[in-house]
């Protein structure tokens, strides 16, 4: 370096001098480069040890990415229409993103639940969150597709969702922006105080279809319910709400949702409420939701209707829920592996306070009330807690565990990770993020058997970490090794849009689950096309359908002809290729929606009208063989009322 340096100006030497000093450690700390990047390194052909499912916030989908290398394995649409491969876009995706207000191709993303059985991952599904259109979707880890998407009614902001029970009995959603529900809709806004409510969802899973269906609501005060987990072993049969804004302030939040010294951690006994449902306690209240759900065998989606929810009002069903005061407006609310402790994350508390579960039910038993919220008992804060790690940093948010006792926090304001014993409270060792992160994910942490190992931030700012990519970087994540006593930097690899939670996996779950491809023979869809000698095209009034295949390296047919302007003309690609990783695409010019991307032994379809006569080509968009580019066809569009016959 020092060679060209000499020619350089002074001060652009000093900027270099300096900009070497923050980029490029000498001595020891390049020495722990270097382990670090061993630490991150996986060779070429060789898997990552562990998937991540990282929300992507605002693009509505999930990304896997491998760790420890941070690198990005797929991207899986789940409540956004996706281009790639057209999910949304298609004739059989599109009930997938269908709601009481029709078609929603967008939400924001930011939960992820693993599937675990009796408290540990079992690798079967994937929950995630829609918050804006509260929506609850199940993704298969046997093909990793969204195959369920359900609507939460009388609720708005699902934020604290998709959290589940320890054997997946359950998983839940709730109310973040409390709404007039009900019979009341249409009120001032300055009524919040008597006309606002929220509901906790409980959706039920079934243990071996994974199907879901919301088994009842509970009725909540109008308060802002921020996020949840449920218990573990002896807390099994409860579930925890962080809830800020106890105040019930409707305008401007930010001071007026402030003003307590302490908001809540909600409890709900939901083995209890399971028997005041079945006991008929609750009332059935008339709604609308869908219930979209994906077909493996006809490869299409359903949506149906569904038009009532049993919904259980705490004044009718007493012990069933109860708030613990938490101090100032709790973000996070976090299990320990044992299912003993929840830390509530005050956002603006200057410690972060822990609560012991035996002691809540000793305090539930004594009565230990120091009055009632809305009707509902509210426990002495004194009598439930275990104890508060003290100083932790500036804006603690979400908690972590390790399979070692330990706890670490993310700490918004201070930008860093506090880790903290979880029996005596006391703080262990704490590393900058880079910067303000927001949650952050153990490996296995949610679990009752934590793997430990590894650590990721997901910052929500990243600043100078990267050379500027326009006014906005990708988000950044950052990769920790927390094996030894102290937490060690080891990597910062960018995210897809914004990640909130993510959950990672063994690979050894996923690798050994043997994720299978559609065979042709049993492709029920109903306009699949099992040979290409089946191959047809077909009308009925202006409706023209496509029975058509492709396989290395051709579509059949393709030369279309007696297509008229006006037609609703549906393309039924079936893909008869049986090897892996071998998709075709298909698009046709002026489609005005998109191209379709089809995995072998699938159907697909795209619809075409038609708006001029011409000639319109199509062909394969993925490249798939070395004659891909061969792969191509022109369809022949009359004018309206010519006697073209059909012709293929
Ligand atoms: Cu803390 Cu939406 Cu989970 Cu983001 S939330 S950080
Ligand atoms: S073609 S390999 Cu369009 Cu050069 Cu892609
Ligand atoms: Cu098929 Cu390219």
């Amino acid at each position: 370096m020092k060679s060209y340096l000499v020619l350089l100006s002074c001060a652009s030497l000093t900027f270099i001098l300096l900009s070497m000093q923050s980029c490029q450690p000498k001595g020891a700390s390049a020495a722990v480069s270097s382990e670090a990047a061993k630490a991150v390194y996986v060779p070429p052909g060789k898997y990552d040890e562990y998937y991540d499912f990282v929300s992507g916030g605002f693009n509505g989908q999930l990304s896997v990415y491998g760790l420890p290398s941070g690198r990005l394995l797929k991207i899986l649409p789940v409540f956004s229409v996706f281009p790639e491969n057209g999910y949304g876009y298609s004739e059989e995706t599109k009930a997938m993103l269908n709601s009481s207000h029709g078609f929603v191709p967008w939400d924001d993303l930011h939960h992820v639940s693993l599937s675990t059985t009796n408290g540990e991952h079992d690798g079967r599904w994937v929950f995630t969150n829609g918050v804006n259109t509260p929506r609850i979707a199940r993704l298969d880890l046997a093909n990793f597709k969204t195959m369920e998407i359900i609507e939460l009614p009388n609720s708005a902001g699902n934020h604290s969702s998709p959290y589940i029970t320890e054997n997946t009995e359950y998983v839940v959603g709730s109310t973040r922006f409390s709404v007039p529900i009900g019979d009341k809709v249409d009120v001032p806004i300055n009524t919040y105080k008597q006309n606002f409510k929220g509901t906790v969802s409980f959706v039920k899973v079934d243990p071996n279809s994974g199907r879901m269906n919301i088994a009842f609501q509970i009725l909540t005060p109008g308060i802002d319910f921020d996020l949840a987990r449920g218990g573990k072993n002896k807390s099994h049969d409860w579930f925890f709400f962080s809830c800020y804004n106890s105040e019930r302030a409707n305008t401007l939040l930010e001071v007026n949702a402030s003003a307590k010294d302490k908001d809540f951690i909600m409890a709900i006994n939901w083995k209890k409420a399971e028997e005041y449902a079945k006991a008929g306690k609750g009332k059935n209240w008339p709604v609308s939701y869908a219930h979209n759900i994906y077909d493996e065998k006809t490869h299409t989606a359903t949506s149906t209707m569904i038009k009532e929810v049993l919904v259980l009002d705490p004044k009718d069903c007493p012990d069933m829920v109860y708030f613990m005061p938490c101090p100032k407006s709790p973000h996070g609310c976090d299990v320990d592996p044992s299912g003993e402790y929840i830390v509530g994350s005050g956002k603006l508390a200057a410690a972060i306070p822990v609560f012991s579960f035996t002691k809540m039910e000793q305090a539930i038993a004594a009565k230990n009330f120091e009055g009632t919220f809305e009707g509902i008992p509210v426990l002495k804060y004194d009598a439930v807690l275990h104890g508060e790690v003290q100083k932790p940093g500036l804006g603690p948010l979400h908690t972590e565990f390790d399979e070692k006792g330990n706890a670490y926090t993310s700490m918004f304001v201070s930008s860093e990770i506090v880790k903290w014993r979880v029996k005596d409270l006391k703080i262990l060792d704490r590393v900058p993020t880079y910067y303000s992160i927001g949650h952050l994910s153990v490996m296995g942490g949610p679990t009752k058997k934590p793997y430990g190992k590894y650590m990721v931030a997901y910052n929500k700012i990243t600043k100078d970490r990267y050379l500027p990519t326009g006014p906005e970087l990708a988000q950044s994540a950052q990769l920790y090794d927390i094996s030894g006593d102290k937490m060690k930097l080891l990597l910062d690899f960018p995210t897809v849009a914004e990640p909130h939670y993510a959950e990672a996996l063994p690979a050894s779950l996923i690798v050994k689950k043997n994720v299978k491809i559609y065979k042709i023979e049993e492709n029920a869809h109903p306009y699949a096309t099992k040979g290409e000698g089946l191959a047809k095209v077909t009308r009925n009034g202006n409706i023209v359908h496509v029975y058509m295949t492709a396989i290395r390296s051709h579509l059949t047919p393709d030369n279309i002809e007696g297509v008229k302007v006006g037609d609703s003309v549906y393309f039924h690609l079936t893909n008869l290729e049986q090897d892996w990783d071998v998709p075709h695409g298909f698009a046709i010019k002026h489609a005005n929606n998109a191209e379709i991307l089809i995995m072998p032994g699938e159907t697909q379809t795209l619809a075409f009208k038609p708006d001029r006569p011409g000639i319109y080509p199509f062909y394969c968009t993925d490249f798939c063989s070395a004659l891909h580019q061969e792969m191509q066809g022109y369809l022949r569009v009359s004018p309206v009322g010519s006697n073209v016959p059909l012709a293929f």
